[in-house]
């Protein structure tokens, strides 16, 4: 009885230890916690406000809408005349400070795109 419990356990260490050795030599093993960026991200301008590959008018105008705005709602207001409101966005946030500001600017767009 004893002897078959020892062969029994041998097998499963055996198992185990195979088990163990294909994931690392697989190469999924160990894990990286790090979040996946795609090459998509990585390559894409902070200027390209509205990913269509350029920094041109188009993205100034984008920043031009979340300028002098916070992300706690300070600056936010609605000028219907427009037809849009000025509202803080992260894209346009350069430095990430919570603020959208001439340092914001100047690292997006260090030369104003013509219109
Ligand atoms: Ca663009
Ligand atoms: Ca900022």
């Amino acid at each position: 009885m004893r002897q078959k419990l020892l062969i029994l356990l041998c097998i499963l260490l055996v198992v185990f230890l195979t088990t163990m050795v294909v994931t690392i030599f697989s190469g999924e093993y160990p894990r990286s916690n790090k979040p996946e960026i795609s090459n998509e991200v990585l390559s894409r301008k902070l200027c390209d406000l509205d990913n269509d590959g350029d920094c041109d008018y188009d993205d100034y105008k984008i920043y031009l809408r979340a300028e002098r705005t916070c992300i706690d709602g300070r600056g936010a207001i609605d000028l219907p005349q427009y037809g849009f409101k000025r509202e803080y966005n992260p894209l346009a946030d350069a430095n990430g400070d919570g603020c959208v500001l001439a340092d914001d600017r100047e690292l997006l767009f260090p030369v104003i795109p013509e219109r």
